[in-house]
């Protein structure tokens, strides 16, 4: 046999050795993530998009990482001025643009895409079958991802949602950073424990462009949580579990202030209080959104 049949018979060998990759947990934890998302009311239509920082040795287990599909430019950015030299060969599972939550589940193939950054776009190494793209905020994710990766080499997951009492809050509340976190704290007891570095925020700004990725990555270097002003919530952690739990607290805190703020408030948490729970856990918190 001569060098060429080796390499073909190892290439067949390799795609009947990988695993079916709709049973892959980083697969099942986006369509079980989305689906939740979307009945909580957070994710209408084409709202919400993911991306997930994945081991490439997990992903080579069900996909031959030599097999590029097809190349998808980065959109609404100036690629030759966006840097993505820190994440280039990083493979993400990222939701798709125009898709939506509530299909994903049923057809992860179609809705979800997974990629491999190169520069100035991606390499598309499964998915998005109907020939479509990565989300169009595809840029802000990957910027949100190089600003925690800095703060903490563990972060892998950026997600974008639009949760509805954290949206009502947005239009009711100041928005500045230490009294909105300031508040939300005091809904919820453990509020001070999830997000002890607490909530940042931008004013309304165009979604889908490199500015509003900009400004939400340089919130990011501090927050893990980022609210976009009358449009919805980034979040980033470690797992995709910490990642919606961050959002799913703040979108708690926020359905008790919009349960109460219209009525006589009689009882709250004091800062003395938070500060209490805070020692407890030995966590570091953002004392100056107290007021002691
Ligand atoms: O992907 O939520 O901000 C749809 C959006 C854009
Ligand atoms: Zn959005």
């Amino acid at each position: 046999m001569g060098f060429m049949d080796d390499i073909k018979k190892a290439g067949k060998e390799l795609s009947r050795s990988l695993k079916d990759i709709k049973s892959a947990p980083f697969v099942k934890e986006m369509c079980r993530t989305t689906a939740n998302m979307y009945r909580l009311g957070w994710d209408e239509r084409n709202g919400g998009n993911i991306s997930y920082l994945l081991n490439e040795n997990e992903v080579a287990e069900y996909l031959d990482l030599n097999k590029v599909i097809r190349f998808i430019p980065l959109m609404g950015v100036n690629a030759a001025e966006f840097d993505v030299t820190p994440l280039t060969g990083k493979i993400f599972i990222v939701t798709g643009t125009g898709k939506y939550f509530k299909n994903v589940e049923d057809d992860p193939e179609t809705n979800l895409g997974i990629v491999r950054i190169v520069k100035g776009g991606a390499e598309l190494l499964w998915g998005y079958k109907d020939g479509g793209r990565t989300t169009s905020e595809l840029p802000a994710h990957l910027m949100c991802h190089m600003a925690r990766l800095k703060a903490d080499p563990e972060n892998r997951v950026v997600m974008h949602s639009h949760p509805t009492n954290t949206l009502a809050m947005n239009y009711v509340h100041e928005l500045d950073e230490k009294k909105f976190t300031h508040t939300l704290w005091e809904m919820c007891t453990e509020c001070i424990a999830v997000f002890p570095d607490g909530v940042g925020i931008l004013p309304w700004m165009l979604c889908g462009t490199d500015s509003i990725g900009v400004a939400t990555a340089k919130k990011m270097e501090e927050f893990r949580l980022v609210i976009w002003a009358m449009h919805g919530i980034y979040g980033a952690g470690r797992t995709m579990d910490e990642t919606f739990g961050l959002i799913e607290t703040v979108e708690k805190a926020a359905q008790i202030y919009m349960l109460t703020a219209h009525l006589p408030r009689v009882n709250t948490i004091k800062d003395e209080d938070m500060v209490k729970l805070a020692e407890l856990f030995g966590l570091k918190y953002r004392k100056d959104f107290l007021n002691l």
